[in-house]
């Protein structure tokens, strides 16, 4: 129905793959993953085995195979074992009629076998801080040196323990994490940048034009300053503000066939709110040959409604058990296709800690959910389909850009804006603190290192999707109406919505099931 018409030229390229990256992990996290995953079961695995298996088609698959085929004597889990359990002929994703117990699939489109899949890994498994103090020095030593490494090409950085040095008037370009940013009693601005060696006070007066982008800076982004020291050499009178942002001439990768996606997020199964109607008029759509192309599902977040995720909350549900609310979710699951690929990650509502990055379900809930072998990878991470990337993440650091800018740049009415800000700052949870929780993890995971294509979000439940710099961002509405605190806050959430992406043009269509 409605596209923004962005024509891309089509990349030449070699065989497509589905590749889902954690942040900064390839399948080396993926073989510590195994490795864990074996050690649960009370195995020892070889770390060649470990590959084998991350390397497969199917990870996942192969990992469960493994597992179902070792006799429960064995000690340490060799290659030969692995080869042995991949041998027996089964397939990883499910096609052909339901049986009840396996998604359905009666399209006509092309079966899963046509499509080639792989997972190199994911941050499920891996998270390394303890929570220590020190964590948080080194996440966010981290964080300076991955942004500013971004901004380097541009900035010639003199690291802010050399300044005293330099003689007062002199230019001076520096790049670091905003530490403090508040008003003079003469109406400009302060702003205290850091970087690994000292602090420089920095002055950004509100008669010049780059004082209207004080509004969009947070605490602990990284940002580039260029400007003139003062003649006592202990200000910085700032000319330019310059943000790792993505370069204006970045062409995404599109698909070398007509292949769709369609991207949705807050399913909130479980919640009296949860919009049943609309879900079965989507799945129904889906089966139909006007979905054919639609091979990708991916979900952004909050498949279930949780428990005790706000005051009051249990009086809204249907369902008070986790557990039964997500075997209700895999029945959803179970109604779409069999030969689509579903991807998904968890939010804020979901069995999962809060700390961001999340990792992807546990066990337990992946078995809960297995009937449709659905791809279950962290919040956030980087999917690959058909050669083009797509970064999802649930969104909650939208609800701190939302209430930290003023209305002309971030609302709830048209949230690609701040997902805009995010892709400009490199990083999908900039400020720590407020709404966002930040796990201490060694690195940070949450920066943007690689450029996606597509940019997917969820959590604020409304629906919007635009373009930053050629990237196609979009915000992926709800299956969720109004809840009784939305009521109160006046806010109208866009309910029951699809949009649909063809991956060969990065066109958008939006489909209406409420
Ligand atoms: O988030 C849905 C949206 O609504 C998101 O913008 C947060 C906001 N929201 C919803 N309920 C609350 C309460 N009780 N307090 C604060 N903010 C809220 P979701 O993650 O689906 O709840
Ligand atoms: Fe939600
Ligand atoms: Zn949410």
């Amino acid at each position: 129905m409605c596209s923004p018409g962005i024509n891309v030229p089509t990349p030449t390229g070699s065989a497509r793959f589905l590749l889902i990256t954690g942040y900064r992990d390839g399948v080396s996290t993926a073989v510590a993953d195994i490795v864990r995953r074996f050690a649960d079961h009370g195995y020892n695995v070889t770390p060649e085995a470990a590959e084998q298996i991350a390397t497969a088609q199917n990870p996942e698959a192969a990992l469960k195979r493994t597992l179902d085929s070792v006799p429960d004597t064995a000690l340490v889990v060799a290659p030969d074992d692995v080869t042995a359990a991949l041998q027996t002929d089964t397939p990883t994703v499910s096609t052909g009629g339901s049986d009840g117990n396996q998604a359905t699939g009666d399209r006509s489109g092309p079966t899963a076998a046509a499509r080639s899949v792989t997972i190199t890994g994911d941050i499920t498994g891996s998270s390394t801080g303890t929570g220590e103090y020190e964590d948080f020095v080194s996440l966010f030593q981290d964080r300076y040196e991955q942004l500013a490494a971004l901004l380097r090409n541009r900035i010639n950085h003199r690291p802010l323990n050399t300044v005293e040095s330099l003689s007062g008037g002199s230019d001076l370009e520096v790049i670091g994490m905003v530490s403090d940013l508040r008003s003079t009693r003469n109406g400009n601005w302060l702003l205290e940048l850091e970087d690994t060696t000292d602090t420089i006070p920095c002055l950004i007066s509100t008669d010049r034009e780059i004082a209207t982008l004080v509004d969009e800076l947070l605490l602990d982004e990284v940002i580039a300053v260029e400007g003139q020291l003062a003649d006592d050499g202990d200000l910085l009178f700032v000319d330019a503000v310059h943000f790792p942002d993505i370069p204006r001439t970045y062409e995404p990768s599109t698909a070398d066939r007509h292949v769709q996606a369609a991207l949705i997020s807050d399913v909130h199964v479980g919640s009296q709110d949860f919009m049943a109607e609309a879900w079965e008029a989507f799945v129904d759509w889906l089966h139909t040959p006007a979905a054919d192309a639609v091979e990708y599902l991916l979900i952004a977040g909050d498949m279930v409604e949780g428990v005790g995720v706000y005051p009051g909350q249990d009086e809204e549900l249907t369902i008070v058990d986790i557990y039964e609310q997500y075997e209700a979710f895999s029945e959803r699951l179970k109604a779409v296709p069999g030969d689509l690929e579903i991807i998904m990650i968890p939010g804020n509502h979901d069995a999962v800690r809060l700390a961001e990055p999340q990792p992807g379900f546990d066990d337990e809930l992946r078995s809960i959910m297995s009937a449709h072998d659905a791809r279950i990878t962290a919040n956030p991470s980087l999917v690959t389909i058909e050669g083009v990337s797509v970064l999802m993440y649930h969104g909650v650091s939208l609800d701190d850009l939302i209430a930290e800018y003023p209305d002309t740049k971030a609302t709830y009415d048209a949230p690609e804006q701040p997902m805009y800000h995010l892709l400009k700052k490199r990083h999908v949870a900039p400020q720590y603190g407020s709404h966002n929780r930040l796990a201490p993890e060694t690195t940070d995971q949450l920066v943007i290192d690689e450029i996606p294509d597509i940019f997917h979000t969820g959590h604020v439940h409304k629906l919007g999707y635009g373009t930053y710099h050629n990237v196609l961002a979009i915000n992926s509405g709800c299956w969720q109406a109004q809840t009784e605190f939305q009521s109160s806050m006046n806010i109208d959430p866009d309910a029951g919505y699809a949009p649909i992406v063809d991956l060969d043009t990065l066109d958008v269509t939006i489909r209406k099931f409420s």
